[in-house]
Formats: structure tokens, C-alpha cells, sequence
């Protein structure tokens, strides 16, 4: 049985426990991190004080995005394509979802984890921009395709899908993106994803 450490509410442990619930995988969850703080069995397993961390058998592994596609590889080649062009084509979704982390941090810090009257509006329309400029980019690929990982949905969907949630939740300015709305649209209808992602951001 998978063992996944993390508290719910972390970006990088939703994709984790929400891909597991997606390809039926049976998990077993552990709060660790933020307020429920690591002790020092955790910090043997993931020395960088981090969630989520993973153990699958004889496997201990950290690292979000190494964990999805272990888990694809592993449990699920169907998510993810064994074909390199293929599989580069929804990888590099994988690889960017960290700049847009970087670029949503601050709106989410602010408006989610700062009370009322102390938030700085400046960072917010910061990140509110520049989020928006990535979106933009995202929403080129989705016009011509409806899933990141390509024809059909993939492991490649994960990383983004999570931080989607965030970005068309917050109270922030959004250009318009009919194409990854379409494609958030469609994450909405997939069960894992209402029971994993689609919770109270906090
Ligand atoms: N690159 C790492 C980043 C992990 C990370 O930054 N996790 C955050 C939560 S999203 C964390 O552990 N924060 C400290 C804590 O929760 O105590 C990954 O993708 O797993």
C-alpha cells in the first residue's frame, strides 16, 4: 500500500494524493508539515524538512513531479507515454508548473494565508500579472489540444491542474483564457480531482 506523507492543503501534495486517487492506487495519507510540523522519522525520510514524501515498497522518494511520474510509470503507462516526443510534449507542462508556482506565491500568501488589512496589493497585482502573462501562454497549447499530456488526459495534467484551481479561485484579475478554462472545466468533472483539489484553499 502507498504511504504518502503531507498535509492536505499544499499544492505538491495535492497532485500526489489526487493522481493516486485518479488511477485507483490504495494510499494511506499522513499529516505532516505546516502546522502539524515533521518529526524526526519524516526528516530521515526527506531530509530537505519538505512534503510530500512517498514510500511505495522499498521506494522512499520526495519531489512532487519525480513522484508522479514514478507513480505513472509504475502503476499507470497509460498516463504516461512511453513514446519520447510524446512524452516530452506533456513533460516540459511538468517542468514549467514551477515558474507559475514562483509567480502565484504571492497572491496565494497574501490573500489566503494574510488576514484582511494586512495584505500588500502591490505583490497581489504582481503576481496577479505575471500569472496571467503564463496563462496566456498555456492557453496557445490548450487551443489546439484539450489535454496537456495531448489527445488525451496524462500524468502531464497533474502539476498545472492543481495550481489552476488556485488561480481561477483566488480574487485576483484574470485575462480571459477560454481555452484553459475549457481544460479546467473539464479537470472539474473528474472525480479525484473534486475530492483531491477542489477543496477550500487554506
Ligand atoms: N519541489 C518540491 C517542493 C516541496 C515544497 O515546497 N513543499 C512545501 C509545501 S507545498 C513544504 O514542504 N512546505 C513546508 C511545510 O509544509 O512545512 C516538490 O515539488 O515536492
Amino acid at each position: 500500500m502507498l504511504t504518502i506523507w503531507g498535509r492536505l492543503n499544499s499544492h505538491n501534495v495535492k497532485k500526489v494524493v489526487w493522481f493516486a486517487d485518479e488511477i485507483g492506487l490504495p494510499h494511506v495519507r499522513h499529516d505532516v508539515g505546516g502546522a502539524f510540523g515533521m518529526d524526526a522519522t519524516y526528516l530521515a525520510r526527506n531530509p530537505n524538512a519538505l512534503i510530500p514524501t512517498i514510500e511505495d515498497g522499498d521506494l522512499t522518494l520526495w519531489e512532487s513531479n519525480a513522484i508522479l511520474r514514478y507513480l505513472a510509470a509504475r502503476h499507470a503507462p497509460a498516463l504516461w507515454p512511453a513514446d519520447p516526443v510524446e512524452r516530452a510534449r506533456g513533460d516540459k507542462w511538468m517542468d514549467w508548473q514551477f515558474a507559475f508556482a514562483d509567480a502565484q506565491r504571492d497572491a496565494f500568501l497574501q490573500l489566503v494565508r494574510t488576514p484582511d488589512g494586512q495584505r500588500n496589493g502591490q505583490l497581489i497585482a504582481k503576481s496577479a500579472q505575471a500569472t496571467g502573462a503564463a496563462m496566456l501562454v498555456l492557453d496557445q497549447t490548450l487551443a489546439a489540444q484539450p489535454w496537456l499530456s495531448g489527445v488525451h488526459f496524462g500524468v502531464a495534467d497533474v502539476p498545472l491542474g492543481v495550481y489552476a484551481h488556485t488561480w481561477f479561485t483566488l480574487a485576483i484579475e484574470r485575462p480571459d483564457v477560454p481555452h484553459v478554462r475549457a481544460w479546467y472545466d473539464r479537470l472539474r468533472e473528474r472525480p479525484a480531482y473534486a475530492r483531491s483539489v477542489m477543496i477550500p484553499l487554506t
